[in-house]
């Protein structure tokens, strides 16, 4: 956040200057003068608060008072990272806050950097449904977040001798100033145990669940703020606790001390969050964490119904809709029916009706190995009553609409069931979310169509009405308002004030990109960014980078399928050039890297050793005059992402077609006016549709090519083909990237000969190679360059998230927004 020339009301200064002393002194505990930048901070939040439960009070009020219609969205990861900076800008109070700061001889920007970022969530999925509770708030959307409040959030990656190292992160190790505990809506969760079948007077047989043990589930609250406080929405986040009774068989036994030392597993559940974000370890915490969250929203869900309601649940899914993000949710499914079976005393046909109603399915991913199966008996040990429940479930799902359009057609059953056979029985996650949401929605129209096409072909035939598309989207309050204030500044003055609410009103910058004068701001804006990136680039890792270069940036998880690695191997042919041609022409390039990878994922971690003894050799090579340099930022985090994406001039999004369910760092990238170099997937294809494939750089496979190359794929052949593309895969196998540890990046050149490329890496080589040459051409055309830059953020109205939670609202939840009333 840099400064802005717009004027500042003083009186309004003033009393903000005034809070904040006035939290210093008597809400900290210090002053002034012996205040450390973290009491600042701390006081600065404690200002900001006072302005923020009063709304929130206003906006619940409206909506209990109105009895509305609400959305709960589900979410095992909510990505939201900083909030101070976030939080004054829609509150319109940020340069207020800066001028108070100022005057106490203080930068705001180095006040808010003490705050940790909250990282509970891997990446694309957790950082979307962050998105969308600012949508929500914003549109003023009736609406709660459920989710894990996990102690440590996703590890703080280090880099030491090029490794990654992983490193807790305790992100309120010294408390959360934004965060209320809420103990008046504690939840008992039970667990484990066995189920007792009885047989009722009239011979009808129920089920009676004995749990072994109880957990307690504390509710933490993080008020959400729309953009000009319009309404504030609520994230509450479920903490276990152990439960006095916590386990009962240990207790009644006699063992006081035994139970005591028990504790810690209660308190196990919400610890960490699994830094995974593909391969499903199958781990029997990771079920408990999920089935935990799901226990405990439902029963804050139902709470708050039966206060108007009641037990009459007639009205139960005209009230209550909810999104399930992935299947990490779904065990909500059985738990939602157990509840109206086993605790209100619905039948099981109104209990499914009243669920089938009420669930929606967001699906994130294709990669197989992403879908999540439990193994049966693990549900036989944690949930035995839930797995009693999906076996009904399932009975009357193959027995009833499979059986009547595909009679005796046993190969579909079994390729629909819930259950998959097998030496290790499953239960798949996916089937259960598809049998019983309204809607079943990708998050691209690509995307989309392979939900339906390839990975639920027969569902979609059973239901074709079902399967849907949400493009994704990014909230530009945080995005373009809050990171980049000098592009928010232009818009002010090309759209009026209002683009952060409707973003397709920066489609008018399309007017001036020809004009010579915006072309300057517009490319001084980049300049300014790219100024600020380069000095934390030399903080963090020492490395010296010219402004003046073109930044080449890819900044996400690490993934085969994102392929990095592909990456790599252009920098190292373009380095391989500069060696034989020092006196080369080209423009002066940094590449930037970011990227965590699972701590058990050895390839990916690497491809993170390969980019940075690349780039070791690469930044100390004199032969080369600086006209290359690779960096790689380490702990690539939300707010590392704000200081990155502003300054980018080309935006990497390289997957393999058909792999990247969407992407959003995309969007972001080319709101900020880079220019994506990439295939022809997920939302890159929206993209290019809105600014024009001539205004990025498009190479590779696209996704039915990809599909045709693959069962007949041989990397050999590309590799013997292609001099250049021989010449670096073998350098891998060298030691001179390595000096004295030859083979130290064998790993790589194994995968993409001996393991068969899985994702074509070398069959997209030479695209790539070619698409670079033409982004190296338009740079050197300022002119040409800053008009597409212009282009690019001008044209991306519709990847606002508001766009992506008013489609979810309008075409899959039916739901209105309401105006809060002071
Ligand atoms: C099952 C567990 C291991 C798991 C945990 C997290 C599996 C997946 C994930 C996270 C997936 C994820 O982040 N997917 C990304 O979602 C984005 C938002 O829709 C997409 O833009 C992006 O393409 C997709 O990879």
């Amino acid at each position: 956040a840099t400064q802005t020339t717009a004027t500042v009301d003083k009186a309004q200064v003033k009393a903000f200057k005034e809070q904040v002393e006035k939290h210093l002194r008597t809400t900290i505990g210090t002053s002034p003068v012996k205040a450390s930048k973290l009491a600042w901070w701390q006081a600065v939040v404690a200002t900001v608060n006072e302005d923020i439960f009063g709304r929130l009070t206003d906006t619940q009020q409206t909506h209990a008072k109105n009895d509305t219609r609400a959305v709960h969205y589900l979410s095992a990861e909510f990505l939201m990272g900083r909030l101070t900076i976030n939080n004054l800008t829609n509150l319109e109070k940020f340069d207020v806050a800066r001028e108070a700061l100022k005057e106490f001889g203080l930068d705001i920007n180095e006040i808010c950097e003490e705050e940790p970022d909250m990282a509970l969530g891997n990446g694309g999925l957790g950082r979307l449904a962050a998105c969308f509770m600012d949508s929500l708030a914003t549109c003023n959307y009736p609406c709660v977040g459920y989710g894990i409040h996990y102690e440590n959030g996703l590890f703080r990656q280090e880099i030491r001798a090029g490794k990654q190292v992983e490193r807790p992160d305790s992100w309120r190790e010294y408390g959360c100033p934004w965060e209320a505990c809420r103990p008046e809506s504690v939840q008992n969760i039970p667990l484990g145990g066995y189920v007792e079948k009885q047989t009722a007077p009239d011979g009808s047989q129920c089920s009676v669940w004995h749990p072994s043990s109880m957990i307690k589930g504390v509710p933490w609250d993080i008020p959400v703020v729309g953009y000009r406080g319009s309404s504030v929405a609520i994230l509450r986040l479920w903490e276990s606790r152990s439960t006095e009774q916590f386990n009962w068989d240990v207790f009644n036994a006699g063992g006081y001390v035994d139970a005591q030392a028990e504790k810690s597993l209660a308190e196990t559940i919400s610890k960490v969050l699994y830094p995974n974000d593909s391969t499903e370890a199958g781990k029997e915490l990771r079920l408990t964490q999920q089935y935990f969250f799901c226990a405990c929203s439902l029963r804050d869900i139902l709470r708050r119904y039966k206060r108007s309601h009641h037990n009459d649940f007639s009205e139960f899914a005209a009230k209550i809709a909810i999104q399930l993000n992935d299947t990490h949710p779904t065990i909500a499914i059985p738990e939602l029916m157990r509840l109206l079976i086993d605790e209100e005393g619905l039948s099981y046909d109104q209990a499914w009706d009243i669920t089938s109603k009420t669930f929606n399915y967001t699906n994130h991913t294709l990669l197989p190995e992403a879908l999540e199966k439990w193994p049966v008996y693990i549900f036989e040990k944690l949930l035995p009553r839930h797995l009693e429940l999906i076996y009904e479930i399932n009975f009357r799902f193959l027995n009833g609409p499979v059986e009547a359009k595909w009679p005796g057609n046993n190969e579909i059953k079994s390729r629909l069931s819930i259950i998959e056979e097998g030496e290790v029985r499953k239960v798949r996650m996916a089937n259960l979310c598809v049998i019983t949401s309204e809607h079943v929605n990708g998050v691209a129209k690509i995307h989309s169509k392979l939900v339906k096409e390839n990975l639920f072909p027969d569902y979609a035939q059973l239901w074709p009405n079902k399967f849907c598309n949400v493009t994704n989207g990014v909230t530009p309050r945080r995005w373009i308002l809050s990171c980049n204030r000098g592009l928010a500044e232009l818009y002010n003055d090309v759209a009026g004030k209002d683009w952060p609410l409707d973003l397709d009103k920066c489609e008018v910058l399309k007017k001036y990109a020809d004009k010579k004068e915006y072309q300057d701001r517009f490319m001084k804006i980049k300049h300014d960014n790219k100024v600020a990136l380069a000095k934390t680039i030399k903080e963090l890792t020492g490395v010296e980078v010219d402004p003046n270069a073109m930044f080449d940036v890819q900044v996400k998880r690490l993934h085969e399928y994102k392929r990095q690695h592909l990456n790599l191997l252009y920098i190292m042919s373009l380095y391989k050039s500069l060696l034989e041609d020092p006196d080369q022409d080209i423009v002066p390039q940094v590449f930037i890297f970011g990227a965590k990878a699972a701590p058990a994922y050895t390839l990916a971690k690497d491809i993170i050793f390969a980019i940075n003894a690349v780039g070791e050799k690469i930044n100390n090579d004199l032969r080369i005059k600086g006209k290359l340099k690779v960096v790689f930022l380490p702990n690539y985090r939300v707010s590392l992402a704000e200081k990155i994406i502003p300054a980018a001039d080309i935006s990497e999004q390289i997957s393999t077609a058909g792999y990247e369910a969407s992407g959003t760092s995309n969007m972001k990238f080319s709101m900020n006016g880079a220019l994506t170099l990439g295939t022809m997937d997920g939302a890159n294809i929206e993209i290019v549709e809105q600014a024009g494939i001539e205004n990025n750089f498009i190479f590779g496979l696209s996704v039915d090519e990809v599909l045709e190359l693959k069962p007949r794929y041989n990397p050999w052949d590309y590799y013997n083909a292609d001099h250049d593309l021989k010449a670096v895969v073998d350098w891998l196998d060298s030691d001179f990237f390595t000096p004295g540890q030859p083979g130290a990046l064998s790993s790589i050149k194994t995968s993409l000969l001996n393991n068969g490329d899985p994702f074509l890496v070398l069959a997209d080589f030479a695209s790539y190679k070619e698409a670079h040459q033409r982004a190296q051409k338009l740079f050197k055309d300022k002119a040409k360059w800053a008009r597409a830059a212009m282009i690019n953020s001008a044209t991306m109205g519709i990847f606002s998230s508001d766009r992506s939670i008013r489609d979810y609202a309008e075409n899959i939840w039916t739901l209105r927004s309401q105006i809060v009333k002071k």
